[in-house]
């Protein structure tokens, strides 16, 4: 019944769907809830090829060599810039969106931050990057262990204690330097090489005591095998929701400050299927479908006609949608040079050889 009134609706757009009977979507594991692919392909006839990664470094290779295939991409937000900057998105036509009028304002303000062309993107899902822990684990070796702060992994003397019941890294520099940056008091994009170099020396003075980097710490902690972690914010709360008996994570937005980003829908620049791609994001963008990707996801969309659709529980959950105390504390990671990229990537190559 639903998807009948829906099918009307969507009558009125196939004619500008063009000839796509197959659109290739690539976008981050875990991160749509599948029924709304069969979904839209039920209404609207078009089959989804749909991939998943779980590095946003496979995102940018494929797309700067070009030739993916993919019709539509979730990108991160640190990611964005560069990538049209190397004129591997295609513009968007926003007036195609029907979302596009109901999109949240201030999410929106900040997305054209990232996203200099501000025609190469749309708002996907936005989170923050913090710490997740096993509380009761931390407290039992450490007592005083200081829950709210960035101390926890970067202090030496510290996270040394955590290593027995694991230390978890996330595989995204740009997202650890700036954070190395804010909790040394520096602003989190800075370029400065002395400030870049004293980040470096505290991150190489940690890794000794690091037991894993990667990007599935959602699986990590679930499964207890990271007591600290840096963690996306809707991986740690997913994690919390599947954990193991004995297990319980908690996750904060430390008091030094963390990223705030957005992933948003790129459409690569060599996509046959322009139109179809607009139907597609046009599609998920609904309030009700978004609403489901949120729910599924726990992570915040952009689109405020979904708020009556969300969860309660997700609405009122301060990790997921910050209050304005938390919102404070949190700060853009802008895409660096392609230069700047490569010495990071080279660094943290580097880094990682005494991990
Ligand atoms: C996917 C989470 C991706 C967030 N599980 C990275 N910005």
């Amino acid at each position: 019944m639903c998807i009948r009134v829906k099918s009307l609706i969507w009558l009125a757009i196939l004619p500008t769907i063009g000839n796509a009977e197959t659109i290739r979507v690539y976008n981050w594991s875990e991160y749509i809830d599948l029924d709304l692919i069969s979904e839209f392909t039920e209404i609207t006839g078009i089959d989804v090829i749909y991939d998943t990664y779980d590095n946003s470094e496979a995102v940018e290779s494929t797309l700067v060599a070009g030739g993916s295939g993919y019709d539509v991409v979730i990108v991160s937000s640190e990611y964005l810039d560069r990538l049209s900057g190397h004129g591997a998105l295609a513009q968007f036509d926003y007036g195609r969106l029907s979302s596009f009028k109901t999109m949240w304002g201030d999410v929106m303000e900040l997305a054209q931050t990232l996203d200099k062309s501000q025609s190469h993107a749309l708002p996907y899902l936005w989170g923050t990057t913090g710490l997740g822990y096993d509380r009761n684990k931390i407290l039992a070796i450490m007592p005083d262990a200081p829950l709210d702060s960035w101390d926890l992994l970067f202090v030496p003397e510290i996270v040394s204690q955590f290593t027995p019941c694991g230390v978890a890294l996330t595989d995204a520099i740009e997202e650890l330097t700036a954070i190395g940056l804010a909790y040394l008091g520096h602003d989190p994009n800075s370029k400065e090489p002395k400030e870049l170099e004293e980040v470096y020396a505290m991150i190489d003075a940690i890794m000794p005591y690091v037991t894993e980097i990667g990007t599935e710490q959602y699986d990590i902690m679930a499964r207890g095998e990271a007591c600290v972690a840096l963690v996306w914010s809707g991986d740690a709360i997913l994690a919390n929701e599947d954990a193991d008996d004995g297990v319980e994570i908690t996750y904060v937005v430390p008091k030094e400050g963390a990223p705030l980003w957005i992933d948003m829908f790129v459409i690569p620049s060599d996509t046959q299927n322009l139109n179809a791609a607009h139907v597609f994001i046009d599609f998920i963008q609904r309030p009700e479908n978004i609403a489901r990707v949120t729910n599924f996801a726990f992570y915040a969309n952009a689109n405020s006609a979904s708020l009556p659709f969300i969860n309660p529980e997700i609405l009122d959950n301060v990790s997921i949608y910050p209050d304005e105390e938390t919102l404070e504390r949190l700060f853009p990671v802008f895409s660096r040079s392609a230069e700047e990229k490569r010495e990071l990537a080279r660094t943290w190559r580097q880094l990682q050889l005494s991990f």
